[in-house]
């Protein structure tokens, strides 16, 4: 494989109802979209990258500068056998995981249109539907959440993320368990505690939770491990595992007993499927995390939950749930069990409208060879 040409386009996406965490509130998504040119065809990537560094210290604005200024030069000209030599040439950039990832997809998609495979085949998926639930974001009240969530499952969502932070956790989590007593239920911090008021969180255990996602920092393994004990409820890493290595770790600690695998935030799928074979030889469950992708993004999730070790729902919703309107021809619907179809065509199985994508582009750039 050889890549001609390189595009880029920033996306600003307006979200259909706002998304707030205990890191901010969203009206709108921004990400990086790039075009990978070979020969007649085009692959395509997608960034998850945000505009702020709420989640993440990357943004989209140190995204586009890595992949303008280093990952592009790295590989654009010059003749690549597959993804591991890819990774072997964005390896010389340190970190910016996101930025990396984002191409890398590009070239998978360009792998599976070269080879008419798809993703979920190049990956090794052996489903071609994958449980999901949907994130649901911090509401006005626990009574509108109670609300907003009744409509997800009457959408037919059979387990449920909720978004906590210091103040608005145990009080939230418990009216959902009276409200829904037997749903699959799960929340999610994003790193909005320290080990000591963390104990805020102990009541947890008693509402028969699926699990608990990042308590404390991204840079804090260790006091996971010191946390976790305290818990009958098993700890779920997201930001903290960046990389196999430290999910390895992770479970060497007994920092958690669950992994979420984001392709974007551990650098790419290579990455992802290394911390998903290291988690099913060990038995830990691990499930897809979602960044609020566009239906390229999503194709991608979609590809990586149908691995064997991905026994947990993902965050995956329908397209529906997200854009106004989304990029890809291909609409991602919720069938009555709580399952999405995986795409089954070549590479991520979607088609890229063209005319939508340049709508909410904010900014478009192409490096050549
Ligand atoms: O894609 O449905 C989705 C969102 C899932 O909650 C979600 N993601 O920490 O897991 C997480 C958050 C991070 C994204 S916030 C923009
Ligand atoms: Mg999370």
């Amino acid at each position: 494989m050889k890549f001609d040409r390189i595009k880029l386009f920033h996306l600003r996406m307006p979200l259909r109802t706002p998304f707030e965490t205990s890191f901010g509130r969203s009206t709108g998504r921004d990400c990086v979209i790039l075009q990978v040119f070979a020969g007649d065809l085009v692959g395509y990537g997608e960034c998850v990258a945000d505009a702020t560094p709420g989640y993440s210290s990357e943004t989209v604005g140190t995204a586009w500068h890595v992949l303008s200024e280093f990952l592009i030069p790295a590989v654009l000209g010059q003749e690549l056998q597959g993804v591991a030599e890819l990774q072997a040439r964005l390896a010389a950039t340190r970190g910016h995981r996101m930025a990396k990832a984002g191409l890398e997809m590009a070239v998978w998609d360009l792998l599976g249109k070269t080879t008419g495979k798809s993703l979920r085949e190049l990956l090794g998926g052996v489903h071609s539907q994958v449980e999901v639930g949907v994130s649901v974001g911090l509401q006005a009240s626990p009574q509108a959440l109670v609300q907003v969530v009744n409509g997800y499952l009457e959408q037919g969502y059979a387990r449920i993320k909720i978004k906590i932070k210091p103040g608005r956790d145990v009080g939230d989590a418990r009216a959902m368990r009276v409200a829904f007593p037997h749903v699959r239920l799960q929340v999610d911090a994003n790193s909005a505690y320290t080990l000591e008021s963390a104990a805020a969180l102990l009541p947890l255990d008693e509402l028969d939770l699926l699990l608990i996602e990042q308590p404390l920092d991204e840079d804090d393994i260790w006091d996971h491990s010191r946390l976790q004990p305290r818990f009958r409820t098993p700890l779920c890493l997201d930001e903290s595992i960046l990389s196999a290595r430290h999910a390895r770790q992770a479970l060497d600690m007994a920092a958690c007993r669950v992994i979420n695998i984001k392709a974007g935030r551990v650098g790419g799928l290579y990455e992802a499927c290394k911390i998903h074979d290291l988690c099913f030889l060990q038995g830990i469950p691990v499930w897809c995390g979602g960044m609020l992708e566009t239906g390229v993004g999503r194709a991608s999730n979609l590809a990586l939950a149908s691995l064997p070790g991905f026994t947990l729902p993902g965050d995956i919703s329908a397209s529906e749930r997200y854009y106004v309107e989304d990029i890809t021809r291909e609409t991602f619907t919720l069938n009555p069990d709580s399952t999405i179809d995986v795409p089954e065509k070549p590479g991520l199985g979607v088609d890229v409208d063209l005319h939508v994508m340049k709508k909410y582009a904010i900014k478009e750039l192409e490096v050549k060879a």
